[in-house]
């Protein structure tokens, strides 16, 4: 199972993401679905979703109910998604809502769901840095609480490559992009790129790092009321998601990449054995008749050995075929409409 690990601070935007994209993804994109484990909490998702939604009489159109901002998050919560292909499961992935202020917390009551939270994140096989656009331009105006906060990022992303001793995949998802003025979103991730987010973006470092805008729709500059009932925000606007599916797509492709690459590897290693085995096999043949009777259980083990490696490469190739199938579906849904980059060693690819 795949953990997916977003890193944000409060009110940043993550539950109400959450809420979109198992929403959008329940319905599905290119073919593919995200569809809880439990169904208990795919009831709960979808009640939430539907409290964000405004409600209308079916029968005359009219108001009866708007919409609503949930509240901040209390309690963390684990949720397991079985990520689908029409009706095959490719994986499952575990989807972590915790309340933003435990990352940049300084009370010591906060110690405990911060250790929980590194504990997850350090074994996560992709990591969403949610910067909401706020975030994004006042770190652009020079900001030094933006910066300060995009640098703790920075340092726990450095932290986990350390324990793990290898890299993870980031996705920087810009949410609530809704709110950037036009050109606003790439001068925001060039800034980053450049600034505070630079060392992993050097060409001696093999980070996998993906930026992309996220949207739940087009929401009024002006707050909306509180509703007396919920005491929660009411929602301003049109709920419309945009990209949310991207970031889970991108950690599915880099689990795919890296799979595809230790295939390749295995199917090279079973080639270099047959190739061992077949020389056995020459040596043997090129003997004198004297030689082959003697080394005849030799040549016997040879065969066998290539036997069984040629089968194990019809397993692998077949393997291979199926990884990259999916490889090229979910790099399809990934790069289809060029909302998204994604960056290596200091290039974009
Ligand atoms: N314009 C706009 N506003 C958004 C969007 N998503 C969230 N918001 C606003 O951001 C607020 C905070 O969103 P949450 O999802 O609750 O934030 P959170 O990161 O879960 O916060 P914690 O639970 O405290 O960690 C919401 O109440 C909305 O006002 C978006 O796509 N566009
Ligand atoms: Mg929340």
């Amino acid at each position: 199972m795949m953990r997916i690990t977003m890193m944000g601070f409060s009110r940043a935007g993550k539950t109400c993401y959450l809420y979109a994209m198992a929403a959008r993804m329940s319905k599905g994109q290119y073919g593919f679905r995200f569809i809880p484990d439990n169904h208990r909490k795919s009831l709960s998702l979808n009640r939430c979703w539907n409290e964000m939604k405004p409600q209308f009489n079916p029968d005359n159109g009219t108001l009866v109910r708007q919409g609503v901002w949930p509240a901040g998050t209390g309690e963390s919560d684990e949720i397991v998604f079985r990520f689908v292909y029409g009706t095959r499961n490719l994986t499952y992935f575990s989807w972590y809502d915790y309340r933003g202020g435990i990352l940049d917390s300084e009370s010591e009551s906060d110690e405990k769901d911060y250790n929980k939270f590194v504990e997850i994140a350090s074994e996560s096989a992709c990591i969403i840095v949610c910067i909401p656009a706020e975030m994004l331009q006042a770190y652009m105006h020079g900001d030094s609480m933006a910066e300060s906060r995009l640098n703790i990022i920075l340092d726990d992303l450095t932290k986990y490559r350390e324990s793990r001793n290898d890299y993870v995949p980031v996705t920087f998802a810009i949410l609530k992009a809704d709110r950037l003025a036009p050109g606003e979103f790439s001068r925001g991730v060039k800034a980053i790129r450049e600034g505070v987010f630079a060392p992993l973006f050097s060409q001696d470092e093999n980070w996998l790092l993906m930026f992309v805008g996220v949207s739940l729709g087009k929401f009024d500059r002006n707050q909306g009321d509180i509703d007396p009932k919920t005491h929660r925000r009411f929602i301003n606007g049109t709920l419309e998601p945009v990209n949310v599916e991207l970031p889970v797509f991108f950690a599915f492709y880099c689990k795919l990449k890296d799979a595809v690459r230790s295939k390749n590897e295995e199917m090279n290693k079973n080639a270099n054995a047959q190739d061992i085995a077949k020389g056995k096999l020459q040596t043997y043949n090129s003997r004198t008749i004297f030689g082959r009777w003697w080394h005849g259980d030799e040549a016997k083990a040879a065969k066998a050995e290539l036997e069984e490696l040629a089968k194990d490469s019809g397993l692998i190739a077949a393997d291979l075929q199926k990884l990259q199938v999916d490889f090229s579906h979910v790099t399809e849904a990934l790069l289809d409409g060029g909302y998204v980059e994604i960056w290596n060693k200091g290039e974009k690819l």
